[in-house]
């Protein structure tokens, strides 16, 4: 058994080929990929986020780090998508105009697959037009979108205004996640649904379509 606590450094230090491999052998001896995820890569990203805040690190090295999480998530994602069943519904999921972090968004995306949905990864900076773009060209059943800057949030709310103005609103349900975003935030500018993380981004999404079909 690796010494995991190794993957949460290598993710901290920015290094890649340390955090791969860690990863590698991690998961040829079986440990839980959402353990990975959850106990050692997630934390050692919020560490990287309180020292950029603290001005103890700066952008290189959050560059670094987030390139060492996206390279062991890169390893995790088809074992977290293997474990579907049937598709349960398609979403559409994208980090919203403006705004470059993708690890949360990827993240939620590896989960919805795993949980059986089909996802349209559109990437980040994604502008309203290619959202809707999606909706009208494959059968979306559910928006999913990510903003994890201040700046961008409200980015959310106009790419909620852009669906409705193309008439594709009633088609979908739209969710929005990230850390500055709260279930209140949510509500104010009209999104169906919040959720924390990703694996309560699955339940939620499964509940609604279940509840209440799109039309
Ligand atoms: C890595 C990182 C970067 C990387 C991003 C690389 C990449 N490809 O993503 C780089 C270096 C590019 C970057 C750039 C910047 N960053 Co930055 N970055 C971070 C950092 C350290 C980690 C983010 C992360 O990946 N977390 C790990 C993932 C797994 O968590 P998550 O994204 O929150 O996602 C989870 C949930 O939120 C949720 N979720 C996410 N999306 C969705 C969507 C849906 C639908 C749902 C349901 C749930 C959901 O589920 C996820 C999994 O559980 C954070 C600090 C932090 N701890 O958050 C700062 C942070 C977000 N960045 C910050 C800033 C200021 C910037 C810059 C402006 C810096 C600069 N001066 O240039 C630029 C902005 C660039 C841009 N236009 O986007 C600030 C934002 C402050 C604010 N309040 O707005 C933070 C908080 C750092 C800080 N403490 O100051 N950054």
């Amino acid at each position: 058994m690796p010494d995991l606590q190794k993957l949460y450094d290598a993710i901290l230090n920015g290094d890649n080929k340390a955090a791969a491999s860690i990863t590698k052998e991690a998961l040829a001896q079986a440990v839980e990929p959402m353990d990975l995820v959850n106990k050692y890569m997630i934390p050692a990203m919020d560490e990287v986020g309180r020292r950029f805040e603290s001005e103890d690190c700066f952008v290189p090295e959050l560059l670094l780090s987030a390139r060492a999480m996206k390279g062991s998530l890169e390893l995790i994602r088809p074992l977290l998508a293997a474990r579907g069943t049937e598709p349960a519904g398609r979403v559409a999921i994208g980090t919203v105009q403006g705004d470059l972090h993708d690890i949360g968004k990827n993240l939620v995306a590896s989960m919805l697959e795993g949980g059986g949905f089909e996802v349209v990864d559109l990437g980040a900076d994604v502008s309203p037009e290619k959202f809707i773009a999606a909706i009208q060209s494959r059968r979306i059943d559910v928006v999913a979108l990510s903003a994890l800057l201040t700046v961008t949030m409200p980015t959310m709310k106009t790419t909620i205004e852009a669906l409705t103005l193309a008439g594709v609103r009633q088609k979908v349900k739209v969710i929005v996640g990230g850390a500055p975003v709260t279930k209140e935030y949510a509500k104010q500018i009209g999104a169906d649904g919040f959720a924390e993380n990703a694996i309560s981004a699955v339940s939620l999404v499964r509940k609604m379509l279940a509840e209440q079909p799109v039309a």
